[in-house]
């Protein structure tokens, strides 16, 4: 896991070091074991394995800081927002500032402001909207609004983004927002949760997204909870093979059937809570599977942790899915990634911990990487101990075939700061502070 030159970062030392008291280690029992587990962890037995060849490498690199005072981070997400062929990151607290990180290469990175803001979730993306070739930020509010809204991106001149409101629903939270073609004709529709009335809404993307709010705006389903809480997670995938996406949002999937609002819905697992979700062909078999993880179990009523599992669809698609339990107690696994991380060919999975804020130093969140033989099988390489994390995001932020991963911790003494772990695949990390 540590090359010597990783080893030898000041950043890598400090997390070393940290982690290393956290778990009663010291840094350099530490930075000989090839994976970091909380000793009393319920899956340390299984992390314990010694160092083997081809296991990804990071090094933690701290790339700018967002302090929204008492309020936590919400929002965060990477794109390519000035057009340089570099992968930039944006990010807004709850309440305060929403800002970017531009990517200036060689590591330095730069802080943008977008806008004040109140309220807002975690879940947005980038899209171009107004068609100008500069991709835009759709973002909704959290618990205590019910606004979702689009930012334009002022282009070459730079400057601050204008706020267009795209509807305001009577509820509150927008935890989770898409953007794709369901409809299997090529055109762009906005999807999105509004958790307060665990409603999934979806519309055709409109001519002029200026004009407020939007027309059009029509429910797929209404009322949707497990276990009474309003479900998460929102992909688009062609997941029964036709060459048309279906939605894949909470525990069901969705297809579209034609106009003007013709939907079928099916579930596809059960019993899993605030869901996180990704969907790829993990095991080799040219059929995708989708992945889940419990994001908030803790928080949410399962205080042991949460599961994450891959399901296969059985021989009628339209039944429950086969469920293959990866990993159970984890302390809110609010981060699900897919990517060929290792440089393998096959799809590996990014999972990162929230971790509890009450027992952070006690039992520190955890960011793993499950290195994926092709055929399915996880084998589990712990990335970073001791720092949360909260929609951790895969990027090639070098331009080098070589994804890093992007994140932040929601709890504890790093929750203002924003993380790049680069990945050794792609060579010499960049920027170290
Ligand atoms: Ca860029
Ligand atoms: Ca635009
Ligand atoms: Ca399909
Ligand atoms: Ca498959």
């Amino acid at each position: 896991m540590h090359t010597e030159e990783q080893a030898g970062g000041e950043t890598r030392r400090q997390f070393l070091c940290r982690a290393g008291q956290a778990l009663g280690l010291t840094a350099l029992s530490a930075a000989a074991g090839n994976a970091l587990a909380p000793s009393g962890h319920p899956q340390a037995k299984r992390a314990a394995g010694g160092k083997r060849m081809g296991a990804p490498a990071f090094t933690r690199v701290c790339i700018g800081e967002l302090d929204n005072g008492a309020e936590m981070n919400t929002l965060f997400n990477v794109a390519d927002l000035n057009r340089d062929g570099r992968m930039d990151i944006f990010s807004a607290g709850r309440s305060g500032v929403m800002v970017w990180f531009e990517n200036k290469g060689g590591g330095k990175w730069e802080r943008h402001l977008i806008d004040r803001v109140r309220r807002q979730e975690c879940g947005g993306l980038a899209h171009d909207l107004d068609g100008d070739g500069w991709l835009d930020i759709v973002n909704g509010s959290d618990s205590g609004l019910d606004e979702l809204a689009w930012w334009r991106n002022p282009g070459p001149q730079g400057g601050p983004w204008r706020r267009h409101l795209i509807c305001k629903t009577g509820a509150n939270q927008f935890h989770d927002t898409l953007i794709a073609d369901v409809t299997g004709d090529g055109r762009l529709s906005l999807l999105f949760w509004n958790q307060g009335s665990g409603t999934l809404y979806w519309t055709p993307l409109p001519r002029d997204p200026t004009a407020s709010p939007w027309q059009n705006i029509q429910a797929i389903a209404t009322n949707m909870r497990e276990n009474g809480l309003p479900e998460e997670g929102l992909v688009a995938a062609d997941i029964d093979g036709d060459g048309k996406n279906e939605v894949i949002a909470g525990t069901h999937w969705y297809r579209y059937l034609g106009p003007p609002n013709r939907w079928e819905r099916h579930k596809f697992a059960r019993d899993y809570i605030s869901t996180v979700i990704a969907v790829g062909d993990i095991n080799g078999d040219g059929r995708k599977e989708i992945l889940l993880t419990e994001g908030d179990a803790c928080i949410y009523g399962k205080p042991q942790g949460g599961k994450f599992a891959w399901f296969s669809p059985g021989r009628d698609i339209r039944d429950l899915w086969e469920e293959h339990l990866v990993e159970d107690r984890l302390l809110d696994p609010h981060s699900l990634q897919l990517g060929d991380i290792c440089g393998n060919g096959h799809l590996d999975v990014l999972v990162g911990e929230i971790g509890v804020r009450e027992i952070y130093r006690e039992k520190p969140p955890r960011l793993m990487v499950f290195e994926n033989d092709g055929k399915g099988n996880l084998r589990r390489h712990i990335v970073d101990v001791g720092t949360g994390s909260h929609h951790a995001r895969l990027a090639d932020f070098r331009n080098v075939g070589a994804l890093d991963i992007a994140s932040r911790p929601l709890h504890g003494p790093d929750r203002t700061k924003i993380f790049v772990w680069y990945n050794a695949r792609g060579g010499k990390a960049l920027g170290q502070s």
